[in-house]
């Protein structure tokens, strides 16, 4: 496999609805797009970095300055003979995951349509439909949150999670279980709590939740490991877990039961599968989580979320929640059951829109093997 041309762009998309959390509320999503052409085919892959760096420290426009620079001529006129060689050969660049995930999932999904074989064929994924769970901001009032979750269960969703922060967490978790006593529930922090909560959050332990996602710091897993041993609640964490080998420390420390898997956060496809090979080993279910993608970063997670580790449902939702109309046709949908069927053509399996991405370009680059 040999990548000829890297075509990146900045694009922006209006979301459906507002999306708050302990970070604050968003109305739009910027992110970078990877297409990836080699022998005769094209490939695609995004970017999850944001234009602010309240999430992780990479922002849209750090991405840009990386692949440009440096992970594009890494990349660009080299012979691969697997995609599994792309995040090895980006090594001497330190950190920025998600820029070098965006140009290492394109690669991936490269690789699978030259075969003619979808995406997860290649990743090691035998299912071919994933259970889709729901991730629901913070809303103006207790009976609008109540409202959209009665909402986004009629609508098939099987599990729950909704953001939570100082203000927001307790009353708004005893609302939903007054009127729905047995939905799978969990809630996601962003890291908007310390160690001096621990007795505030131990509280959560009444209502059942399935996991509380991130309650400390970003970089944190020392303070993750002293509350969980005070709450029964299961621990999973997300942002503290930025390489697969923050990802072992975690489970040696006892820091979570639980972690989420974003192949952005992490480098990009070949280091998810080995966090899902080491949480599978020690017996740590996983999850996908999302980034508020467009249906290309929807489509890689689709197929990344058939490996069998993915137990748990993942925040992989229908394009429709997101951006409509999306940047691919057709939408990504889920099933009044809560399934989501995965694209079975070769690659990530969905045709991209060229004019909206067009409409929604705001800056691009073309950089070509020298
Ligand atoms: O923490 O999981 C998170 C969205 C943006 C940044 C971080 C997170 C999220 C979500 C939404 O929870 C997941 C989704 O529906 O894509
Ligand atoms: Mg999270």
């Amino acid at each position: 496999m040999r990548i000829e041309r890297l075509d990146l762009r900045v694009v922006r998309l209006p979301l459906v609805r507002f999306f708050e959390t302990s970070f604050g509320r968003v109305y739009n999503r910027t992110f970078l797009l990877v297409r990836l052409d080699g022998e005769g085919a094209t490939a695609w892959g995004e970017c999850v970095a944001d234009d602010n760096p309240y999430y992780g420290s990479e922002t849209v426009e750090t991405a840009w300055h990386l692949i440009v620079d440096f992970l594009a001529p890494l990349v660009l006129g080299v012979e691969f003979s697997h995609p599994r060689e792309v995040f090895p050969a980006m090594r001497r660049v330190r950190g920025h995951h998600m820029a070098k995930a965006a140009v290492e999932m394109a690669a991936w999904d490269l690789f699978a349509v030259q075969a003619g074989v979808p995406l997860r064929a290649v990743l090691g994924g035998s299912r071919t439909e994933i259970v889709a769970g729901v991730s629901i901001g913070i809303q103006d009032s207790l009976a609008e949150l109540v409202d959209r979750v009665t909402a986004e269960l009629a609508a098939g969703y099987r599990r729950i999670k909704i953001k939570v922060k100082p203000g927001w967490d307790l009353d708004a978790v005893a609302a939903i279980r007054r009127r729905h006593a047995d939905v799978p529930l969990m809630v996601d922090a962003n890291a908007a709590y310390s160690l001096a909560d621990a007795a505030h959050l131990s509280r959560l332990d009444a209502f059942d939740l399935m996991m509380i996602e991130q309650p400390l710091d970003y970089d944190d897993i020392r303070d993750h490991a002293v509350l969980q041993r005070q709450l029964r609640t299961a621990i999973c964490l997300d942002e503290s877990i930025h390489s697969v080998r923050l990802g072992r420390d975690a489970i040696d420390a006892g820091a979570c039961r639980i972690i989420n898997i974003k192949p952005g956060r992490v480098g990009g496809h070949a280091e998810s599968i080995r966090l899902h090979d080491l949480c599978a080993a020690h017996g740590v279910p996983v999850w996908h989580g999302g980034m508020l993608e467009s249906g290309i970063g929807r489509a890689h997670n689709l197929h990344l979320s058939t490996l069998p580790n993915f137990s748990l449902p993942g925040d992989v939702a229908a394009s429709k929640r997101y951006y409509d109309p999306d940047l691919i046709d057709p939408a990504i949908e889920v099933r009044p059951d809560g399934l989501i069927s995965v694209p079975e053509g070769p690659g990530i399996g969905v045709s991209v829109v060229t004019d909206r991405i067009e409409r929604a370009t705001l800056r691009r680059a073309e950089l070509r093997a020298s």
